[in-house]
């Protein structure tokens, strides 16, 4: 299996940190690809010219963390996944939305873009779903999968990109964070 990814890539880290963790450590080669440039091997798994990309042992080019992630957590043999899990998943995939879209409009179009309608939706959706996040108990399960994952790298996310949300006022959210930045998985890709 190949894992087409950057180093600061969320969505990336996540689909790592879920190979990891399902255990394919040793059967995933990791292939740094950066989207902003024209990169051959990226272009051709995926059009889209998004991280990450997992290529199959069969060759298929899978794109979209989200599906990249349920197909991995199959592949592992991960338990049945319960709504709750689906639920917490899309919270995760919308945080990391948010803050991923902040970032990059920024560095596009500069600062003023989080004064832009688009850039005010993405920071009050931010702070609504950080206040969501810290009232949902699934975060407090002991068997984690890829919606924690989702989470977890999300908030790490912001603390290496988005320093100034502040989220320490969520009690939940800090203790998850704490919790699941302590994993070999997440400890062994951190941002840099
Ligand atoms: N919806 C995609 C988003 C992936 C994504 O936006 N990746 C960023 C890196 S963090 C990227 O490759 N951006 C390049 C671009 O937007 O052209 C997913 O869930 O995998």
């Amino acid at each position: 299996m190949q894992l087409l990814l950057n180093q600061t890539s969320p969505y990336a880290r996540t689909a790592r940190v879920t190979a990891l963790e399902a255990g394919f450590g040793e059967r995933l080669t990791l292939v740094w690809s950066d989207p902003w440039k024209e990169d051959p091997a990226l272009l051709a798994a995926h059009p889209g010219n998004k991280v990450p990309v997992l290529i199959t042992d069969e060759g298929i080019a899978l794109s979209e963390t989200l599906l990249i992630c349920i197909y991995l957590h199959q592949l592992g043999a991960g338990n049945p996944l319960a709504i709750e899990r689906l639920q917490l998943a899309g919270l995760g995939q919308g945080l990391i939305d948010a803050a991923f879209g902040t970032v990059i409009a920024r560095k596009h179009g500069g600062a003023a873009q989080d004064d832009s309608v688009l850039g005010a939706r993405r920071l009050a959706a931010l702070d609504r779903l950080l206040a969501r996040l810290n009232e949902t108990s699934t975060l407090d399960a002991e068997d984690v999968d890829f919606s924690h994952f989702l989470v977890a790298v999300g908030l790490d996310y912001l603390g290496f990109r988005l320093p100034e949300v502040d989220w320490s006022a969520h009690p939940r959210l800090v203790r998850f964070h704490r919790r699941l930045l302590a994993r070999p998985s997440l400890a062994a890709t951190s941002f840099q």
